[in-house]
């Protein structure tokens, strides 16, 4: 199939499943094209069957802001039109489900019907997309579109709550390449976990874009209560608006010492190897893809109980689940995965376990047989 994917080119969520996705379709034989305004983070070398067309909007001095969305429909109608796409995938409802539905529209009048599939990945159904500057636009695009896919039934619920959807949202979970993770796991060297944990302490670990909604302040409260119970280190990767003011406040708590700052990185499964526990205290998850990243490294989660982590994270097998912001709570459950090393291995093995049932090989015949049924 000749399959156009629109998402946005970041390190992580939506960006990262749209990639992925795409990567695991080329390597089936299907032709990828990847429309989006940056090189997809994950998305460095030449691979056959994979191309990359890029967004460029023109500027003028008109414009205070560029009209990404009038580029990018043409730039998907420019493409279907000489690549000859079958079906269109657009990953993050704002603006890409209503780009697909103009850039549909343009195609009718070449004589070409594109179908075109929106996945709901999170903040665009929860958070931003709700704010009356997108709604209206966002409810229709989702209503025109030929097939909904959320990441979760909590996002599928979410999107019926909050907009007005007179039709079918069909639940295809995130998914993970476990063999990647597991492989890291294993080139394991015991040099680069001294680096960071020379006394054998514990490592603690938190992945995230550190926006608000993360709370990657609770991770490091947490970790100040961990610690002094269990000898630990915490490792932060990725960066963000939230950065600074956490680092303020390792600073303030006198933690600096044990944590470090690692940064932006475009392969988590080399951090995660190194982790025995992920902290996920967001305000709100429509997945956690983060999490199930730690967990096909058999790392235990200490997550939220929001959103969809219900649906991922086993409270008491693959890890636990507590309220948004109760911090004594996580710690708590924090010291009991950590402080007994059979423990530890028991929950590392649950994690493992439970990531497979997300393994890419059974989530990519569910949007292979999608994209079938749309093409005639
Ligand atoms: O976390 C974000 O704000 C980024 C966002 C994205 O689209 O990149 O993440 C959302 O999509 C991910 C992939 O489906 C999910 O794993 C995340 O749970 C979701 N984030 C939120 O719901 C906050």
């Amino acid at each position: 199939m000749n399959i156009g994917i629109v998402g946005y080119p970041t390190f992580g969520g939506s960006g990262v499943v749209a990639t992925e996705l795409g990567k695991a379709l080329a390597k089936k034989g299907h032709n990828i094209h990847f429309i989006t305004y940056n090189q997809p983070a994950r998305l460095e070398e030449i691979t056959p069957h994979i191309f990359y067309h890029e967004v460029n909007p023109a500027d003028y001095p008109l414009f205070d802001y560029l009209p990404y969305e009038a580029a990018l429909s043409s730039k998907i109608v420019d493409v279907a039109r000489f690549e000859r796409l079958e079906v269109l995938h657009v990953h993050y409802a704002i603006p890409h489900a209503s780009a697909a539905f103009m850039a549909k529209e343009i195609l009718k009048t070449h004589g070409i019907n594109l179908p075109f599939i929106t996945t709901l990945h999170g903040t665009d159904i929860t958070l931003v997309g709700r704010d009356p500057s997108y709604e209206p636009v966002i409810t229709f695009a989702i209503n025109q579109s030929d097939v909904v896919t959320s990441v979760s039934e909590s996002l599928k619920q979410d999107t019926y709550t909050h907009f007005k959807i007179n039709r079918e949202i069909k639940v295809i979970p995130n998914f993970v390449c476990t063999d990647l993770y597991r492989e890291a796991r294993e080139k394991l060297s015991p040099e680069i976990v001294n680096q960071y944990a020379p006394n054998f302490e514990k490592i603690i670990m938190h992945i995230s874009n550190f926006r608000k909604v993360k709370r990657v302040d609770d991770v490091v409260r947490v970790f100040d209560k961990v610690r002094k119970k269990i000898p630990s280190k915490l490792l932060l990767v990725g960066d963000g608006p939230e950065r600074q003011k956490i680092e303020n406040l390792c600073r303030e708590l006198g933690t600096c010492n044990d944590i470090f700052f690692i940064g932006k990185i475009k392969s988590t499964e080399y951090a995660l190897a190194l982790a025995d526990l992920f902290l996920l205290p967001s305000a709100s998850e429509s997945f956690g893809l983060s999490a199930l990243e730690a967990m096909a490294s058999g790392v235990p989660v200490i997550s939220t109980n929001t959103g969809g982590l219900p649906e991922l994270n086993i409270h008491g097998k693959t890890g636990f689940l507590a309220n948004v912001g109760d911090v004594d709570a996580m710690a708590n459950y924090a010291v009991q995965i950590l402080e007994n090393e059979s423990t530890l291995q028991q929950f590392r093995k649950a994690a493992m376990e439970q990531s497979t049932n997300f393994d890419i090989r059974k989530i990519l015949p569910l949007y292979e047989d999608l994209y079938r049924s749309l093409i005639p």
